[in-house]
């Protein structure tokens, strides 16, 4: 089996200090937080930035902040997030790609996120996979439903993504599909032959999605995100904690975990 990538999704743009008080929000606190991640054992950092009052953003100056700090402090992969704030206008999502980062999300479809839609039209999907492109970035495939990676193959045929493709199921959101085993197996069945997948599991379905990826072959994604919890109402004291528990999973299923050049490597990345 492949080394195992993990992948520390350490802010997001919905998880409040208030929910979570060890959530990194300042650009300081990220790039700790990105860096105890690496220590732990994570490859790539899924990146989501903050403002100055803390409120979700896509600016490129808020990235280029946290980017460059990660990069003087690590080498860890930077995946970074097209898709961080509702509403966001599609050129202000564009930008942050200009600064090259290794990878980012390239959300397949829209979605409603608890009373929002969070809206990926195709043409929209579409400029975000030729500016990806044209940067070198490699793109991370969001998808949250089957209807998504039928998509994907429309992008492939229409040369605007290319192989090596890294898919990441994305289950458990508030009206998405649940991150249950057959919903993880059927997903997996309908990715081409030599792609790599991941799961994001969302709350309670962290746990299971976890086990069940580094048991067959997948990747695996932590963090305040997607799941602010230890264990049932007991808040996680850190990213790196939830790093250490998956990479401590991995472990005792002899399951090794990829290093950054392994991780480089499988994932294809070219910044
Ligand atoms: N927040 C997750 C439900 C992205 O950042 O572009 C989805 C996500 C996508 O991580
Ligand atoms: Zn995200």
């Amino acid at each position: 089996m492949e080394k195992l990538i993990i992948t520390c999704a350490i802010t997001g743009a919905e998880t409040t200090k208030a929910s979570q008080p060890n959530l990194p929000v300042t650009a300081t606190e990220q790039i700790e937080a990105a860096h105890a991640c690496y220590e732990a054992g994570a490859s790539v950092i899924h990146l989501h930035v903050r403002d100055e009052k803390g409120n979700p953003s896509q600016k490129l100056e808020h990235f280029e902040k946290v980017i460059s700090g990660i990069k003087r402090v690590c080498p860890v992969i930077i995946q970074i997030s097209t898709g961080g704030a509702v509403g966001a206008p599609i050129a202000e999502r564009l930008a942050p790609l200009t600064l090259k980062p290794h990878m980012a999300s390239l959300n397949m479809g829209s979605i409603n996120f608890g009373d929002e839609v969070f809206e990926n039209k195709p043409s929209d999907i579409e400029a975000f996979a030729k500016k990806m492109l044209e940067m070198n970035v490699v793109p991370e495939l969001e998808v949250y439903d089957l209807a998504m990676i039928e998509y994907a193959y429309k992008l492939m045929k229409k040369n605007i993504i290319e192989a090596p493709y890294h898919f990441q199921f994305v289950l458990g959101t508030p009206q998405g599909l649940a991150g249950t085993l057959e919903n993880m197996s059927v997903m997996k069945s309908r990715i081409p032959d030599g792609a790599t997948w991941g799961i994001a599991g969302i709350g309670r379905y962290e746990i299971p999605s976890m086990l069940t990826a580094i048991a067959h072959g997948g990747h695996v994604r932590v963090g305040f995100e997607d799941n602010i919890y230890w264990s049932k109402g007991v808040v996680a004291t850190s990213n790196a904690q939830l790093v250490i528990r998956a990479k401590e999973f991995a472990e005792k299923a002899f399951r090794s975990v990829a290093k950054i050049d392994e991780a480089r490597a499988l994932l294809k990345i070219k910044n």
